[in-house]
């Protein structure tokens, strides 16, 4: 029954088991991995961490798409067995070993990665792993619901080792638009002027010649919770949707540009406040991963195209997904991360982009990534493609983080991913600031009335006041004192003067 997915026959006699594939994978190796969210390979990993347990020593450099699921970041950094992780990652064991030393890791923006590994740049691409649906009869393969970077890795790779995977359905093919752009100087426009537009082919090419190895698996994706969004994150949601509501009623901003929304709470909670609200038909997404509100939009009628590189289902909207597949997928396109996230169509398409930040400073620089400038947290994946290039950005995040010990408003923002010069709209629970009319002064001012928290309102204004007496400028600071609420909460455990631990 497997071999029925691969239906280009001469690839038959490369079908074996776990082992064998992992086999072409040794110290050294340069293993990039299919997978963004999900659509990770599941055998191959926890082979060779089989092998690392039973004494092996080897390192290899694991490259993927963004984050995967457990089966690959957290058995490999237990397994002791990564050297690099690029890019994205969201794995706790892997994130601890990654700030202490242990894993080289470099997150860049995931748009640009395909053509980086394309022009050589992460080194040859030794080993493809990745996880496919079903192999057509001409040898093209068909991608399971991720795609990310798997059209370039396959194309680079060496050896490519194919994990069949028996958990989703081979009537998948047909939801994929698989377009590899020319690399500079040769690259032409990249044609999509609506969501919904399909440009490429509905498989990724693939060089039989190449495939070492193929192998069955029934395992899924370890499937993503979501959780009712709270109340930080339906106040958010709702300053937006009024926000971009009165953009439209005024005429500074045409109705029906597509919706970029990052993953979580607050994402969740602007899409479900899409259900309830009148005002918003006729809805595009063009974003980097679709999750399960894009289904319960699609069935309201709201939605006219979802497009993303990855589409990340709670397992019981799974079901709904895979029950109704041939009516969602008339909905859904899903893209090289390359082009779902490319800053050519995000400005051409106008995308309104929202993503959240770990801080933002009083001038409206943001940290996405680093916590107290030095522990990295995930990486900037797409936030960077879509605020950089998006026509409204809106940076969002609760006024404050750890049961209100840290101010996620501070003086100085302790690494900036996203400059005051990408960024337009910021928001947390406690109220909106729209910078793009506003001098830094004027910003500064707005973002500690209007976004701070009211325990932190006084001290972020004092230091303000204070940088603007003593030393005046453009963006006035007080250097000294700029990271003095951070190294209190390094301190203390906690930001707030006499609260924390002396
Ligand atoms: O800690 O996990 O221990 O509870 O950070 O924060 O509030 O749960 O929010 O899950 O949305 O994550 C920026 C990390 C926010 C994420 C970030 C702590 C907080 C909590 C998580 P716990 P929340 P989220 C691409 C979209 C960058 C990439 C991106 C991210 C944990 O959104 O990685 O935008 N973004 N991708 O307590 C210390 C602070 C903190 C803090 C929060 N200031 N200091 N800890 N936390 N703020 C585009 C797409 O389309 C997908």
């Amino acid at each position: 029954m497997y071999r029925d997915s691969v239906h280009y026959l001469p690839l038959h006699e490369k079908i074996t088991d776990a082992a064998t594939a992992a086999g072409h994978i040794r110290n050294g190796t340069n293993l990039f991995i299919s997978g963004f969210t999900g659509g990770y390979p599941k055998m191959v990993p926890r082979e060779l961490a089989r092998r690392a347990r039973e004494g092996e020593r080897f390192k290899i450099n694991l490259y993927a798409g963004a984050s995967t699921g457990e089966l690959v970041d957290r058995v490999l950094a237990e397994a002791g067995v990564v050297n690099w992780r690029r890019p994205y990652m969201s794995d706790r064991t892997m994130r601890t070993m990654i700030n202490r030393g242990e894993i080289l890791f470099k997150d860049d923006h995931l748009s640009s990665l395909a053509a980086q590994v394309r022009a050589g740049n992460w080194g040859p691409v030794h080993v493809a792993v990745v996880e496919a649906v079903a192999i057509t009869e001409k040898g093209h393969l068909i991608p399971t619901m991720a795609v990310g970077n798997t059209p370039t890795y396959l194309r680079e790779a060496d050896k490519i080792i194919i994990e069949m995977s028996g958990a989703e359905p081979p009537e998948l093919e047909g939801i994929h638009d698989i377009y590899i752009p020319e690399d500079p100087p040769y690259r032409m426009p990249i044609p999509i002027y609506r969501a919904s537009d399909r440009i490429g082919k509905p498989f990724i090419e693939l060089n039989p010649a190449k495939v070492v190895a193929i192998i069955f698996s029934d395992e899924k994706d370890s499937p993503p919770t979501f959780n009712e969004p709270d109340e930080v994150a339906l106040l958010i949601a709702e300053q937006i949707l009024d926000f971009v509501q009165h953009e439209i009623r005024k005429d500074r901003l045409p109705p029906g540009m597509p919706w970029q929304s990052g993953v979580g709470d607050v994402a969740n909670a602007v899409l479900g406040g899409f259900m309830e609200d009148d005002f918003f038909h006729n809805l595009e997404l063009y974003s980097e991963v679709l999750q399960d509100s894009v289904l319960d939009l699609i069935d309201l009628g709201k939605v006219r195209a979802g497009s993303g590189s990855a589409l990340t289902l709670s397992e019981k909207y799974r079901t709904r997904f895979f029950n109704e597949l041939y009516r969602y997928k008339e909905k859904i396109v899903l893209r090289p991360v390359e082009i779902s996230n490319s800053p050519e169509v995000i400005r051409r398409l106008g995308v309104l982009a929202i993503n959240t930040a770990v801080e933002i400073d009083i001038y409206g620089h943001v940290n996405s990534t680093h916590v107290m400038g030095s522990q990295l947290m995930n990486g900037i994946g797409g936030s960077g493609d879509f605020e950089r290039n998006g026509t409204l950005t809106f940076m969002v995040s609760p006024s404050t983080a750890k049961n209100h010990q840290i101010s996620c408003i501070v003086p100085m923002a302790t690494h900036v991913d996203h400059s005051e010069h990408s960024v337009g709209i910021i928001v947390t629970e406690q109220g909106l600031v729209d910078t793009r009319p506003l001098a830094p002064r004027q910003v500064a001012e707005a973002i500690i009335k209007r976004c701070s928290h009211p325990e932190y309102r006084d001290m972020l204004w004092d230091y303000y006041q204070r940088a603007v007496r003593e030393r005046g400028g453009h963006e006035p600071h007080l250097l000294g004192e700029a990271f003095a609420m951070h190294e209190r909460f390094l301190r203390t455990g906690d930001m707030r003067p006499g609260r924390g631990k002396s």
